[in-house]
Order: structure tokens, then C-alpha cells, then sequence
């Protein structure tokens, strides 16, 4: 039984399948929970209105796997998201997870690691395309270092965009058509992780051969372990038309990587997250990419699924009000015009308006007077936000 917050699969949500699978394993203890299948994430996850799933190739196929068996497994997933009307939009490798890969994939030292990283992904992508997926993800967990006398760290970066070059000429030469997403993360596992930011994502993706295939996909955790403003963070890539993806989820500041429900920490960002992506016409999935806390069993982490996507709708339906609603809006109209007399047209530079501005003058005393109502405006928000408006 549902509610006005209750999802549809319009809404584009999706979840990893190792989100839903996460076993609630951490680095002081086992796991608290059994394997989840991915068809029965499937099943789950379909009933509680959600659009598909994704995945890295190990969350479907294990590593090592016969070719027999791979097409198995692909063969029943397949008659799983026909069955459940689910999709996959998006895939990504598991560059992490395997002993060869301690000291990064395709930065790692050892030119065999690089190439193996590079055939590992190609296989992934190829996995990626047969299940319909159109996004790939690219997270360097490992693409680190603890000990910076090991590596240069501009070598990193040619490494990097020697793997990103070679990928985005598969993708071509395959016609996948995929578009890239570079995750950018601080640290953990790593003590250091290049290309910390998505910020730093957005500066390098231009050093590359195709740099139009290549976008983002920032995490709120992510951005916030580095102390970032994750709505002004996804802001700057939507504007540069670079928002591929988006990993949604929350996190404590100056703490481990926690993968918290969405919006159950920063509820306040996470209006002005939601209300951009809502506004911005982006048209991607929002997918979640955290896990149920280490207390929950099975039915804790459908729970977990479902607040996800209900904390998300709550701040979608808070958005709309925001923009109808009248005091709020009056107080943006006046913060909008103001100064609008001034006479000079600065979007488009000739020297008749730089002389004209540099003789100009401003009364800049009483500009400085006015008042600005951020502090009334901000307490509209925060009533709208705890429901009393
Ligand atoms: C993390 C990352 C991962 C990636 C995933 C898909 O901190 O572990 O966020 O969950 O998003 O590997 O690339
Ligand atoms: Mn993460
Ligand atoms: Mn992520």
C-alpha cells in the first residue's frame, strides 16, 4: 500500500547490486548477513518501484568463471529482467577486489597489471553491453598509493589516460556506444587516490582522445569525506554537460566511508541536491550506492531500500514547494533584482564598456548597507523542510 511517496519506475531508481547484497562485512567483522542472489534483488527490488539494477561483472559472474557458466548465469539474469521489467543501465569492473590489484589496475607499477586491468574491463564491458547497459563506470579504488617514493604521480595520470584512451577506442571499435563515468573518490581503500575529486575528474577528462564520451559520476560520501558542498560539486558537472551518473547516498563528515541512506545525515544538502537534478532536466538513473547498516537482516535491508528511494520523493515533492511557495519565491524576486539599473552589458566584452566601467562610479557604501534576508529565507527552507509549511 503506497503512499504520494511511493516510487514508480519513472522516477529512474536504481541500486548496485552489491548495495542490496552488501553482507555487512567491515574490517573488525565477518559478515551478519546471508548472499542476497541477484535475482532475488531483482525480484525485491522491482516490487518496491524501483527501475533496475547495476552492477560490476563479479557481482554477477564470479571471478573465474567458465565460459559455460558465465552464459549461464547472463542467460537467467536476462529471463529475470524480462521477467521483472527491470533494466540495466549501467556496469562497471571490479578492479578491486583480487590480490593482483593491491597496488592499483591500470596505475598500477606492473605493466601485466595494467594489462590485465585493460582485459578485464573490455570482458566487463562486453558483459556490460549483452544486459543492455549504456553508462560505465569507472571508480579507481586502488588507483592509489600509501608510499608516493613508489610513483611519480604525474606517471599515474599518463597511465590513466593511456587506459582511458585505449577503452574509449574499444567502445568505439565494439560500437557500444557507452558513455564513460569517472567516479572520483579521497581515499579508502587507498590512503591516497588520484584524481580525488570530481573536480579533478572534470580537469583530466579533457586531457582525453574522447573526451565527449567520457562524463562523472559523483558520490555524495565522496565528495563529502574531502569537506566538499556536493550540491555545488554535481552543480558544476551538470553545467559542463558532464553529469553521466550519479551515486547517491550520505555520509558523516571527517569519518570512514559510510554508504548511509540516502539523505539520512544531510538532509538540508540533500534537498538542494535533489531539487538541481529535478530542475536540471538531467535525465539519468539516481542511483543509490549504499548499504543497510551492519544491524539489519534481510528484511532491514529492503527497509534500507525503500527509505532511499522514499527520502528521495519526500525531497522531490519539498523541491516543488519550494517553488510555489510564495514568501519563499517573494524574497528570490527582490534578491534577483537587485542592482538591476545598472546600465552596463558585461556578457559580451568591447572596450567602449570597459572605459565606460572604469570611469563609472558606485555608491558602493549604501550598496554595502542592504541587508540581504538570507537569514529569513534560510528559516523558510528549514520550516519547509521539518514540515511546518
Ligand atoms: C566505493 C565506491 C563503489 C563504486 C562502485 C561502482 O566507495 O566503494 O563508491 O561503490 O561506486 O565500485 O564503480
Ligand atoms: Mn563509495
Ligand atoms: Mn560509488
Amino acid at each position: 500500500m503506497g503512499d504520494q511517496f511511493t516510487p514508480t519506475k519513472d522516477e529512474k531508481f536504481t541500486f548496485g547490486l552489491w548495495t542490496v547484497g552488501n553482507r555487512g562485512r567491515d574490517p573488525f567483522g565477518e559478515a551478519v548477513r546471508d548472499t542476497i542472489s541477484p535475482i532475488r534483488s531483482l525480484e525485491k527490488l522491482s516490487k518496491l518501484g524501483a527501475w533496475g539494477v547495476n552492477l560490476h561483472d563479479n557481482d554477477l559472474v564470479p571471478f573465474g568463471a567458465s565460459l559455460q557458466e558465465r552464459n549461464r548465469i547472463v542467460k537467467e539474469f536476462k529471463k529475470a529482467l524480462d521477467d521483472t521489467g527491470m533494466v540495466v543501465p549501467m556496469a562497471t569492473t571490479n578492479l578491486f577486489y583480487h590480490p593482483v590489484f593491491k597496488d592499483g589496475a591500470f596505475t598500477s607499477n606492473d605493466k601485466r597489471v595494467r594489462h590485465y586491468a585493460l582485459q578485464k574491463t573490455m570482458q566487463a564491458m562486453d558483459l556490460g553491453a549483452e544486459i543492455g547497459a549504456e553508462i560505465y563506470v569507472f571508480w579507481g579504488g586502488r588507483e592509489g598509493t600509501e608510499v608516493d617514493a613508489s610513483k611519480d604521480a604525474r606517471e599515474a595520470i599518463k597511465r590513466m589516460r593511456e587506459a582511458m584512451n585505449f577503452l574509449c577506442h574499444y567502445n568505439i571499435d565494439m560500437g557500444y556506444g557507452y558513455k564513460f563515468a569517472l567516479e572520483a573518490k579521497p581515499n579508502e581503500p587507498r590512503s591516497d587516490i588520484y584524481f580525488p575529486t570530481t573536480g579533478h575528474m572534470l580537469a583530466f577528462i579533457e586531457t582525453l582522445d574522447h573526451a565527449d564520451m567520457v562524463g562523472v559520476n559523483p558520490e555524495v560520501a565522496h565528495e563529502q569525506m574531502s569537506g566538499l558542498n556536493f550540491y555545488h560539486v554535481v552543480a558544476q558537472a551538470i553545467e559542463a554537460g558532464k553529469l553521466f551518473h550519479i551515486d547517491l547516498n550520505d555520509q558523516k563528515p571527517g569519518r570512514y566511508d559510510q554508504d548511509l541512506r540516502f539523505s539520512s545525515e544531510s538532509i538540508k544538502s540533500m534537498f538542494y541536491l535533489v531539487k538541481l537534478l529535478e530542475e536540471s532536466g538531467y535525465n539519468g538513473p539516481r542511483h543509490f550506492d549504499a548499504h543497510a547498516y551492519r544491524s539489519e537482516d534481510e528484511e532491514g535491508v529492503w527497509a534500507f531500500a525503500h527509505g532511499c528511494m522514499r527520502s528521495y520523493m519526500i525531497l522531490k515533492d519539498k523541491a516543488r514547494r519550494f517553488e510555489e511557495d510564495p514568501e519563499i519565491q517573494g524574497i528570490l524576486k527582490e534578491l534577483k533584482s537587485l542592482g538591476s539599473d545598472s546600465p552596463f552589458d558585461t556578457a559580451n566584452y568591447n572596450s567602449a564598456t570597459a572605459e565606460a566601467l572604469k570611469a563609472a562610479s558606485f555608491d558602493i557604501d549604501n550598496i554595502a548597507k542592504l541587508g540581504l534576508m538570507y537569514e529569513q529565507l534560510d528559516q523558510l527552507v528549514i520550516d519547509l523542510l521539518l514540515g511546518i509549511r
